[in-house]
Order: C-alpha cells, then sequence, then structure tokens
C-alpha cells in the first residue's frame, strides 16, 4: 500500500465516531489504524472484563467505521508481529502505509500524552493532536474558569456549566427551583423496595472470540471473567441508557448512596464504561435525563442528581486532572505509608462491607460510587494506604476507571492525598456511616455500635486513630471541627483502649 496521506491512530477510549481525529476523513487517501497492545492491558493489571469490553468494544468499533467506507487497518493482540505497545505499533503503521502526515485526538491520559509528544520526532513525520471535544469543558475553558481562584469547588463549576450549557436551565434559572437537590438523594432503602432488572447485554461472537483470548492471556488477574454482560456498541450502549430513563432513573436520586446486601447495581445507570469509551456523548445523555423530567416522568432529585454527575462531577474531575497534572499524582498530604492489605486483591475479609463492595468489584469490575467512595476508599483513608496502591487498584479494577476520572476520585476526594484540591475535608467516616446507608452491619461479623472490643467494627476504632494520627495536619480544618470536638471530649482512657483496638486491627490486615 502506498500513496496514504493521513494516517489516524485511535485509542481504546476514542471509539466515536464524530471524533475530532476523524471528522475530516478522506476515506480514499486516509487509514484509520487502531492496535490492541499488551502495554496498555497490563500497566496496571486490568480486570478481565474491562480488557475484555475495551478489546470488544474497539474490535465492533473498527467494523463499524469499515462498513462507513473506511480504511481500518486493526492490529489484534495475538498478532505475532504486535510490537506491545502504541508507539510501536505506530510505527509499524507507517511503515506499511508511508502516510505523509498524523492525526491524533488527545488521550484520556498523561502518561499517554507524553509519549504522543514523542512520536513526531520518533517516525519523522508530523503528528497533529487534536483536542478531546467530546468533553463540554474543553481543558482551556477549564483552566480560564481556574484562574485567579483560591478555591477550585465542584458545586461552582457545577453553576457555572449549568449556565453555559443551557442544560436543565429555564431560562436564567435552574429547573426545579433550585441548583442541587442532593439532601434529598440520602435516603435509606426499605428492605421490602422492588429493584429494576440489572441491565445486561448478550455477548455476540465477537465478544465471544475477546473473552476467549481474554481468559486465555489474563488468566492471573484479579476479577471474574464469566458473566461479561456489558454493551459493546454504540447501538446496545443507547439501548441501556434508555432503558435506564425508563427504568431506574425515577428512584435513582432518592437511592443513590444506598448499598444492600447482594445487590450491586440498584438505582444506578452503569452507563459509565459507555461514557468514558466514547460510545454515549454526555451531551445526549443529559439530553434524555432533561428530556424524562421535561415530559414529568422523573422528579428532579432524580434528574438533577445524575446530571449533577455527567455535567458536573465528570467535568470537574477531568478539569482538574489535566491543570494539576503530572504533580497531582505525587502529592501524599496525609503521608499515607501503609500498603494496601491483600484481601483487596481477594475480597477475602471478615468485615461484610468489604467483603460485599470487593466481592461486587470483583464479579463484576463494578461498585456505584458511595461503595468507591465510603467503603472502599474510606477504608483505605482511614488505614493510610500509600496514594499509588490504592490509585492502581481503582485503576485496575473498574471498567470505567481511565486515569483522567480515577486519580482526582480516589487521590482527591476518597483519600485526600492532593491536600483539599478536590474536597475540603478528608471524607473519613465510622461504622455509622454504612449502617446508615446499608444493611451491611446486620449482616457482620463485627459488631458496629461498639469501638474498643475484640469484636468492634474495625471502621469505628480506625476512624478515631485517623482523626488522633491526623489532628496536626487537619485538626485546624473548620469542617474537621466536630468530629475533633467529639475527640477532645474522649477520656483518656478510651483515647488509649481505642488506639490499642486500632494497632490491633491494623496488625490483623497485615498477618
Ligand atoms: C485500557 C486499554 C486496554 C486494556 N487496552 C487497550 C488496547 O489494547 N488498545 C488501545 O488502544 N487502548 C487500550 N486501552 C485504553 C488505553 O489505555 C487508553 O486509551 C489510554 O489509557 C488513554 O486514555
Ligand atoms: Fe463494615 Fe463495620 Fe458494618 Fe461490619 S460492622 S459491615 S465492618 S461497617
Amino acid at each position: 500500500m502506498s500513496g496514504v496521506e493521513t494516517l489516524r491512530f485511535l485509542l481504546g477510549d476514542q471509539l466515536t465516531q464524530d471524533l475530532s481525529s476523524l471528522r475530516d476523513i478522506d476515506p480514499a487517501r486516509d487509514v484509520v489504524v487502531m492496535a490492541e497492545v499488551a502495554e496498555e492491558t497490563t500497566y496496571v493489571p486490568h480486570h478481565p472484563k474491562k480488557i475484555a469490553l475495551i478489546l470488544s468494544a474497539m474490535r465492533h468499533f473498527a467494523a463499524e467505521l469499515a462498513a462507513e467506507g473506511l480504511r481500518v487497518d486493526y492490529v489484534r493482540l495475538d498478532d505475532p508481529d504486535n510490537s506491545g505497545s502504541f508507539g510501536g505499533e505506530l510505527r509499524r503503521a507507517a511503515a506499511r502505509h508511508r502516510p505523509r502526515r498524523v492525526v491524533v485526538c488527545e488521550p484520556g491520559e498523561y502518561r499517554v500524552l507524553e509519549a504522543m509528544r514523542g512520536w513526531s520526532e520518533a517516525l519523522e513525520l508530523p503528528v497533529e493532536i487534536r483536542d478531546d471535544d467530546r468533553f463540554l469543558c474543553s481543558r482551556r475553558d477549564f483552566a480560564d474558569w481556574a484562574g485567579g481562584r483560591r478555591q477550585l469547588r465542584m458545586e461552582h463549576f457545577y453553576r457555572w456549566m449549568r449556565r453555559r450549557s443551557g442544560i436543565l436551565m429555564a431560562g436564567n434559572a435552574p429547573k426545579g427551583g433550585d441548583w442541587n437537590f442532593d439532601k434529598e438523594n440520602r435516603k435509606r432503602l426499605p428492605a421490602d423496595t422492588a429493584l429494576p432488572p440489572s441491565p445486561a447485554v448478550a455477548p455476540d461472537a465477537v465478544t465471544t472470540e475477546v473473552l476467549d483470548l481474554v481468559g486465555r492471556r489474563f488468566a492471573g488477574h484479579f476479577g471474574r471473567l464469566e458473566g461479561f454482560d456489558f454493551a459493546v456498541t454504540r447501538r446496545d450502549a443507547l439501548a441501556l441508557l434508555q432503558g435506564f430513563v425508563d427504568g431506574a432513573l425515577p428512584r435513582f436520586g432518592d437511592y443513590q448512596d444506598a448499598m444492600k446486601q447482594d445487590a450491586a447495581v440498584l438505582f444506578h445507570a452503569v452507563i459509565s464504561p459507555y461514557l468514558n469509551l466514547g460510545l454515549l456523548d454526555p451531551r445526549e445523555v443529559c439530553a434524555a435525563v432533561e428530556a424524562a423530567y421535561d415530559a414529568g416522568r422523573v422528579p428532579i432529585n432524580a434528574a438533577e442528581g445524575f446530571i449533577r454527575q455527567v455535567l458536573g462531577w465528570r467535568e470537574y474531575v477531568r478539569g482538574i486532572y489535566w491543570l494539576k497534572m503530572p504533580d497531582y499524582a505525587e502529592t501524599n498530604a496525609l503521608a499515607a505509608e501503609r500498603p494496601l492489605p491483600g484481601f483487596y486483591w481477594t475480597a477475602e475479609t471478615e468485615m461484610n462491607c468489604l467483603r460485599q463492595c470487593l466481592g461486587q468489584t470483583r464479579d463484576l469490575a463494578y461498585a456505584h460510587h458511595i461503595q468507591r467512595l465510603m467503603v472502599t476508599g474510606n477504608f483505605a483513608l482511614l488505614l493510610g494506604v500509600r496514594p499509588k496502591e490504592i490509585c492502581d487498584w481503582y485503576l485496575a479494577v473498574y471498567a470505567d476507571a481511565f486515569e483522567w476520572v480515577e486519580l482526582p476520585n480516589t487521590h482527591g476526594m476518597a483519600i485526600h492525598a492532593d491536600g483539599g484540591v478536590l474536597g475540603s475535608k478528608p471524607y473519613a467516616a465510622s461504622g455509622k456511616y454504612i449502617d446508615r446507608m446499608s444493611d451491611y452491619c446486620r449482616n457482620c461479623a463485627y459488631d458496629v455500635k461498639t469501638t474498643a472490643e475484640e469484636t468492634s467494627c474495625p471502621f469505628n476504632a480506625l476512624y478515631w486513630n485517623f482523626l488522633i494520627e491526623q489532628e496536626a495536619r487537619i485538626g485546624k480544618n473548620p469542617r474537621m471541627a466536630m468530629p475533633y470536638r467529639n475527640l477532645a471530649r474522649m477520656d483518656p482512657e478510651k483515647r488509649q483502649a481505642i488506639a490499642a483496638r486500632a494497632r490491633q486491627v491494623i496488625a490483623g490486615f497485615y498477618a
């Protein structure tokens, strides 16, 4: 093959026909290159379901582009000549096609952007890196918004995004009369509440072949491959979105923070993997939810709560990531130095909340936001796990995890390693919070009501121990005033007993 004008190199989370790097494609003279590469499948030990999702979605997307009449050069993971990296595959593709230039869309990870910046020199070809405009707020706009602000609070950003996008707005006013209905979104789930069916798509022949490959190559990675039921095409992802809007969305708001024994999805949408791969567009997701609200089919606390996640939080964490990288990943504001306990990779623990959330993560490559923030994240915060270890864990085990979204959520929000760029205080909580929002404690070997006994909930001693250990760092934070007042009221004997119990449980995690 010769005479190729532009080689358009597409990454596994850029599965969008309207991608900036494809927009001006000339079907007669350009080639799209996609590559399954070992480096991406193993830079953290991704969950096998996540790898299968990405590879199958890539293969389906390549077939869609080819059906549109584009030339697609697709390299499979088991191709014997596969070099194993993006750079290596681009080099081989350039040798095959001899293009005049390369066009790419900016990646979702700093690590990959760094590599991309070296491609032009390595290939001796012009390499154009275009903005990823699938986000509603460009990196530049976020930097403008952030410029000069002392604090980068999500709520301010969110309102700014509502105004500039017009989403869920009635003229200049927020629909429903308020910007944020979060107070109505923390209900406990009554035990007899009927749950909607979990979203599921049966694997087709392409997915079955990928599952076979992943089963052979990644058997050693944490996570269960059996029961794969993710959507791998835009069509199926759209059907799941519609199913969510019609089924679970009306009660999504009420129960978005609730957790339930043996029930993973509850009223959540589970569309983040499709948004993050590019199969769904955030604008169309917000539009579908707003339309349901306008038609009177869903209450405002559901519509607003959902749109806040997509239009507010998702765009905000991406903005923070690009504004603060690469230094962001290196901070360790709470000097957390303990290793990640081994049970994060086995789900074998007597603590029922963690066993539930970790077991579900192993089985589904999914957990909802409160499980991630207040169970696995909170535990890592209280224990003081090294930031990189817990961040890499999240990056590996969740199907929707790419560093732009995973890092601010974990490093910033969950473990406060950024010292408050994202959250104004650490989200530290004792077992009481988990007991209020779930039925986990009822099914646990530990007693959530006590702190310093042999049978006491480990979260309780860890919580107080965290406050004691971190007093010099966070004791003066006005938002921590109440917990520190409670700590100050504690008599010295109780304090000692708690510290002893904390030492005992911590030793148990590393035995
Ligand atoms: C996560 C991932 C995996 C597991 N495999 C591939 C792959 O084989 N080929 C590919 O193009 N992309 C893959 N990805 C997604 C990339 O890691 C992702 O595009 C970068 O991290 C930038 O966000
Ligand atoms: Fe988790 Fe403690 Fe409740 Fe057990 S008692 S489920 S460890 S919060």
